[in-house]
Order: structure tokens, then sequence, then C-alpha cells
């Protein structure tokens, strides 16, 4: 949705573009001074008016209603800019817009009875001024819808449909499980808060999209350890309905304890009101299985009863959620 918006001028692009194109207007061919200027005035004023209000509706069309958003997008876009402030600044748009509108109206009504050369011109400048200061209001608005553009648009694309958190400290195997398990190479994405990317990759089952994102650099450290950013990424995660595949190394080659895994499992426990499915990973350089799925990705064992599961579960209902 973010990626489909034009780049958001600054007011005084916007002043100078809508200007520029009036300023080459000129209007040779009429038989008398007065008729050719108040012709000439006329055009110019409809050009800006058509270059403000063409920039300004397509702000308000392109960017997404707050109502529209999918609540992830919603809730990143509200702890990071504000929402309400969203909301102000789009509808600051179009008014401007309208107001433009109105004022050109008016004044080239206004130049119909105007006989005096020097009178148009008066008027004409009025008219510039009068929209560049409206213009030049929005600077702050347009500034902030640039700014919310810009970082919308790096969110990686989570479709509507039933999915999958993969969550788990780091060096578990959460990465080679998406890569084993879903057929194309995983839709890379980078997560504006950190220096990470976020991987989705899908699997088809009887026509029905699932959707797995592996969340490296998110949901892989307790949450003490964490910036604000990192924080809000997780918290944005909630609104996914999603079930939370919790993976667990307990081989001989793991980098962290148990307890230390247990400890992260907790805190997304709390975090997140998702399900949670702990799954246990190399299996096969593991002692014991210790967790009803158990899986490598290397053998191959315990693949298929977790995409069985995977397959099997419902898909979970937002307004339960
Ligand atoms: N023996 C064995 N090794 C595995 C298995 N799965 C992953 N590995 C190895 O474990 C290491 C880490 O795997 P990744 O899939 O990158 O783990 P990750 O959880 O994505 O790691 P981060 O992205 O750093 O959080 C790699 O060297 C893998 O080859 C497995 O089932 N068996
Ligand atoms: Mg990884």
């Amino acid at each position: 949705m973010f990626n489909k918006i034009p780049t958001v001028p600054r007011s005084q692009e916007l002043i100078d573009k809508a200007f520029s194109k009036a300023s080459k207007i000129e209007e040779p061919y009429y038989p008398t001074m007065e008729l050719r200027v108040r012709k000439e005035i006329q055009d110019r004023i409809s050009v800006i008016e058509s270059v403000a209000v063409f920039n300004l509706d397509r702000l308000v069309k392109t960017f997404p209603s707050s109502d529209r958003l999918h609540p992830f997008y919603r809730s990143l876009l509200d702890m990071m800019f504000d929402l309400d402030k969203y909301k102000i600044s789009l509808s600051k748009m179009d008014k401007t817009s309208r107001k433009i509108t109105d004022l050109s109206t008016q004044k080239i009504r206004q130049l119909k009875v105007i006989t005096d050369v020097r009178e148009m011109n008066a008027r004409m400048r009025e008219y510039y001024g009068r929209v560049a200061s409206l213009i030049g209001d929005l600077s702050d608005d347009l500034n902030f819808l640039s700014q919310c553009r810009d970082y919308m648009r790096k969110v990686p694309q989570i479709e509507d449909t039933k999915t999958f958190i993969i969550a788990g400290m780091p060096n578990v195997g959460k990465s080679s499980f998406l890569s084993k398990v879903t057929n194309a190479s995983p839709k890379v994405a980078p997560y504006p808060f950190t220096t990470q990317s976020i991987f989705i990759g899908y699997l088809n089952h009887m026509g029905n999209r699932i959707q797995l994102i592996d969340t490296p650099g998110i949901l892989d450290r307790p949450m003490e350890k964490r910036n604000k950013m990192e924080t809000n990424a997780i918290l944005a995660l909630r609104h996914i309905e999603s079930t939370v595949l919790f993976f667990m190394d307990l081989s001989r080659d793991a980098l962290y304890t148990k307890e230390e895994q247990d400890d992260l499992l907790n805190e997304i426990r709390s975090t997140i009101n998702s399900r949670i499915i702990k799954v246990q990973t190399k299996i096969d350089i593991s002692e014991k299985k210790e967790e009803k799925y158990a899986i490598s990705t290397e053998t191959g064992e315990g693949i298929e009863e977790l995409l069985n599961y995977i397959k099997g579960i419902k898909r979970v209902d937002r307004a339960a959620a």
C-alpha cells in the first residue's frame, strides 16, 4: 500500500511546480490588451489550481486511510508516528485542496468584471500570495507524510492468511527450517527497526497459502536487551493473528542453555497473545526427544509431522484473538 505512494513533495516544491507551469502561459492572439491579460491570468489561475489540486488529491487518494489499514500496520504507524497526526495531516490536504478550488473559481469570476489591467494584475498577485500561503501552511504535514511513507514502505508485506511466526534464540535452526519447507526462496523484507530482515515463506495446502515468518533479531533475545524500536516491532507483531513456533535447540551444539531458551519462551508468552507450539530442533545431534514436535532439517526427521500439524491447525479467528 505504502509502496504505491509517489514521493511526497515539499511545500516549496509544490508551489514552484504550480507557479512555473503557470508562468509559461502566454496568450498572444487577443485583439485588446484587456482581453489578453484577463485570459492569461485566468489561464494561469486554472493551471495553478489544477497542479495543486492534483497533487494534494493524489496524496489523499494514495495514503491509506487509517481505518483501512491492517492492525499490524496501524499499530506500527501509531507507535512510530501517531495515528491522529496522520489523520489530521491527510484531512488538511483535502481541506486545502478544496480551498484552492474555491479560491480559484472565485478569482476567475472576479476577473470577468474588472476592466483595468493594473487591477487584474493586482488580483493575480493576491491569488499567488494566497495559494503560496495555503500550501506553505502544509509544510509540516507534507514533511510528516513524507516520513510516514518512507518508513512504511520498508515494512514487510504480510499477507492476511494463516500465519506462523518462527521464534527462538539465534542459531537454533529457524532459517534452515523456513528454507527447507517453503519451496520458493523466502521473500526478504527489511524490517525497519533493526538492521535485520524479515523472511517470509509460503506453503501451499489445498489451495490455501500458509505464511511462515522468520524474524531474526526480533524474537530472539530477552526484552531487557532491546531498544525501543525493537520493542515496538514485537508489540506490532501481536496484531498479526498467528501461531508462534518456538524453536529450541537442545543439541550438543546448542549455543544457549535450556533455561535461557525457556526464559525467552516465557517472555514471548507474556508479550504475544498467540498460541505457542514448542519445536525441538537438530534432533539428529540431540540426545533425546523432549518435545512432541522434534525436527531435523538435516535428516528430515519430524518435519512431516510438524507440517501436518501446521496444515491441520485452524486459522485463528481475528475476532476471537
Ligand atoms: N545438525 C543439524 N544442524 C542444523 C539443523 N538445522 C540447522 N542446523 C545448523 O545450525 C546452524 C544455524 O541454523 P540457522 O537455520 O541459520 O539458525 P537460525 O535460528 O536461523 O539462526 P539466526 O538467524 O542466527 O537466529 C547452521 O549452521 C545450520 O546448518 C539440524 O536440523 N541439524
Ligand atoms: Mg536465521
